[in-house]
């Protein structure tokens, strides 16, 4: 099968060290980058254990590969910006700065985890840090984030929404739905589409009769562009540049970022079935994070440094299960705490057959006009 991945303009992760030195501090910026990257790789091979060990439960999907694209495009919001994304969300979480134990506890379905154990891998949360999930639908997450754009506007806030999504996603009515408003009210919001080539075990070629997705967005006059989603200073540029028009201007915008998952779609599926050996491996030969490393050899940072911070990422993620482990599960007779927001009792009582508004009318008398 040929290659799903149309050429893009690469753009060298490497620094220009011939202006002059580095500073100290563009270089700890650029460690901090990297560690965060190694975290996430860590965290990713060791849930991939956990999940095989049985102590994790549900579906449970990888991001090991993506990781420039990730760190990128948070590293470029801001702190009142409020990132949704689909179900991949574990270094999206990591990479928003909800700790690595509360991460692996919510993997865990224990009580210290972000969601409380109530979500799992694809319903992260951490609405304090403006992580708003972690959805488990595909494209579910498009309208919510849309609809947070607006509530933005109408609060007149100074912020924007960055909302991922996958390559499968925009081929679900929610994006059309949720792009057309966005450009009509011209609401502050960047769709991060993650095109790492596949959605379950399709390749976009074969899913997509518009294989670029951000090509979709002239369809509601919206400002698209693609970036290299494996260069850490592309991805972080690109969406600071689009969050920024979003934020100040109202210009909502696509972001495609190219991509690659090194392991299946979830850890169910060993990811061989549709693509090569060979595809995988000739990904791995640009491993974004090899690429950080050695962009940061070139501004300087010692290989101390380095190993350092890859030492660092993987005591976290230890210290992570060992969290994890130790936090007791949520009480049963708090599992429908924070499901409902209050007032639904009302709502509950007019649903209740036999009820003024109640559902046997609406379902069986309202609609028929009887
Ligand atoms: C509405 C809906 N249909 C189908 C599924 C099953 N499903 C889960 S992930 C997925 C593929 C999505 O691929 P993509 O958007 O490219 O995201 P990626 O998994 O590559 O990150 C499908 C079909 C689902 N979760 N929701
Ligand atoms: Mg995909």
């Amino acid at each position: 099968m040929p290659s799903t991945r149309t050429p893009i303009r690469k753009r060298s992760a490497s620094v220009e060290v011939a202006q002059g030195p580095v500073s100290a501090e563009a270089i700890a910026s650029r460690l901090a980058r990297f560690e965060q990257m190694c975290l996430i790789r860590n965290f990713e091979e060791e849930a991939e254990r956990q999940y095989k060990a049985a102590r994790i439960g549900g579906y449970c999907h990888l991001s090991s590969g993506q990781e420039a694209m990730t760190v990128g495009a948070v590293q470029a919001m801001r702190e009142h910006d409020l990132l949704v994304t689909g179900y991949r969300c574990h270094g999206f979480a990591l990479a928003r700065g909800v700790p690595p134990q509360a991460v692996m506890a919510e993997l865990f379905g224990r009580r210290d985890g972000c969601a409380h154990g109530r979500g799992g891998s694809m319903h992260l949360l951490d609405a304090g840090r403006g992580f708003l999930g972690g959805w488990g639908i595909v494209a579910g997450q498009l309208p919510v984030a849309t609809g947070v754009a607006l509530s933005l506007v109408r609060q007149g806030r100074t912020a924007a929404v960055l909302c991922e999504l996958g390559d499968g996603a925009v081929n679900m009515g929610a994006w059309h739905e949720s792009l057309n408003l966005a450009s009509l009210w011209r609401l502050p919001i960047v769709y991060l589409v993650v095109n790492n080539e596949y959605g379950m075990g399709t390749s976009v070629q074969r899913a997509s009769a518009e294989p670029e997705a951000f090509r979709r967005a002239a369809a509601y006059r919206m400002h698209g562009e693609r970036v290299d989603g494996d260069d850490l200073d592309a991805v972080a540029e690109a969406t600071q540049r689009l969050l920024s028009m979003a934020r100040t201007d109202r210009k909502p915008a696509v972001l495609e970022a190219v991509t690659y998952r090194y392991r299946g779609h979830s850890v169910a599926d060993a990811g061989l079935a549709y693509r090569t050996r060979e595809e995988i491996a000739a990904h791995k030969e640009h491993d974004p994070i090899e690429r950080v490393a050695e962009s940061l050899l070139q501004m300087g940072a010692q290989e101390s440094e380095i190993a350092h911070a890859r030492e660092r990422a993987r005591a976290a993620v230890a210290e992570a299960v060992r969290f994890a482990e130790q936090s007791p599960p949520p009480e049963l007779s708090a599992l429908a705490e924070g499901v409902y927001c209050h007032g639904s009792d009302i709502q509950f009582a007019r649903m209740r057959p036999g009820s003024p508004f109640g559902e046997q009318e609406l379902v069986f008398d309202a609609g028929l006009g009887r």
